[in-house]
């Protein structure tokens, strides 16, 4: 049995020495040498090129290194009759809260405008509501959607999500399909985007998104950069709709040089880091997904393609 590795992120040793160290059963083929494309049987990849998994004539088994499928889905040849899974990984997971809750924090803390106050050597106390009066939004809750307003919820901020089909969360608010957007919207403070990259969320966060939030709300953006329309951010913070934006995703990646958010006093930026896939915890969930697969049990994280995630 042969397991392809092909990713766009420089992780192929540390991949391989974990999926060899963890079975010997599996012929490990790093991209480009991967021998005779026939005897690849499944494909774990972040991002190949559009083509490329419809020239492995034997695929059984399409494994995502991410949590996102729009890497494969956007592929016109994707090989769709195949089982796709994706990364759930609990300290993925953990990993995106961790950047969800010290993104929030900063922002319900008012570090931008302390940070400006310091480079102009201002000393002055700004008003600080308190948690439980901050009203926080969530686009999206799924697994990392879940967990990041859990862990909001027990530092007492005000927290609401939006999903598809209505979800519940202890002692979070629940929004759910088209009609449900506009009242998380009109509550959120501070918004969350922690939705999948499907044909329906594209371009969600938009001028007019963005003119349903509370003025001088602000965003976080760690799903993906199709999400926002970005010229539309700019517009609001320029109008003061949006008061800040934290990014850590961009529908250009690496985000160009000279690109207006780079040195936008109101936007801080990441640079797709949010929630790494780390091989020592990921490389087990992946093993087993094919063992499931291998003794004919039901997979785990599958995806529908149809749906988009
Ligand atoms: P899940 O599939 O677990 O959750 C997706 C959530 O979005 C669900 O609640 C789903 O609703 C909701 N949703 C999907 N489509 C719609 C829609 N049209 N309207 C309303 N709600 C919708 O995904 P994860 O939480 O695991 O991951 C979310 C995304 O985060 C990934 O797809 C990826 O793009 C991004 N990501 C970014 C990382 C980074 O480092 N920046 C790292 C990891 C992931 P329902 O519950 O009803 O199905
Ligand atoms: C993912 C990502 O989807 O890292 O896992 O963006």
């Amino acid at each position: 049995m042969a397991l392809l590795f092909r990713s766009t992120v420089d992780s192929a040793a540390r991949w391989r020495s974990q999926l060899t160290r963890l079975t010997q059963q599996l012929d490990v083929r790093v991209w480009p040498e991967i021998g005779n494309p026939a005897e690849i049987d499944y494909a774990l990849v972040w991002r190949p090129e559009p083509g490329f998994l419809a020239s492995l004539p034997n695929l059984k088994l399409i494994l995502s290194l991410g949590a996102g499928v729009d890497h494969l889905l956007g592929d016109p040849r994707l090989p769709r009759h195949l089982p796709i899974v994706r990364l759930v990984d609990p300290h993925m997971t953990d990993a995106m809260s961790e950047y969800v809750v010290l993104q929030v924090l900063r922002l319900h803390r008012r570090d931008l405008d302390y940070r400006a106050q310091q480079q102009a050597a201002s000393w002055r106390e700004l008003d600080q509501p308190n948690a439980s009066e901050r009203r926080v939004g969530i686009l999206g809750l799924g697994e990392l959607g879940q967990d990041a307003a859990k862990k909001l919820r027990a530092l007492g901020f005000d927290v609401a999500g939006w999903s598809r089909s209505e979800r519940t969360v202890a002692g979070v608010g629940s929004y759910a399909g088209a009609a449900g957007l506009a009242p998380l919207l009109g509550r959120s403070e501070i918004l969350v985007c922690l939705l999948p990259l499907t044909a329906e969320t594209e371009g969600i966060v938009d001028a007019r998104t963005l003119a349903l939030l509370p003025q001088g709300a602000a965003l976080v953006n760690a799903a993906r950069g199709a999400h926002l329309v970005e010229e539309d951010l700019l517009a609001a913070l320029a109008s003061g709709q949006i008061s800040a934006a934290v990014l850590d995703v961009f529908r250009e990646e690496p985000l160009p040089n000279g690109h207006p958010f780079w040195h936008h006093p109101r936007i801080v930026i990441t640079p797709h880091v949010a929630a790494f896939t780390n091989p020592s915890t990921a490389a087990p969930i992946i093993l087993d997904n094919i063992r499931r697969f291998e003794q004919g049990l039901p997979l785990l994280n599958r995806i529908d393609p149809a749906r988009g995630y």
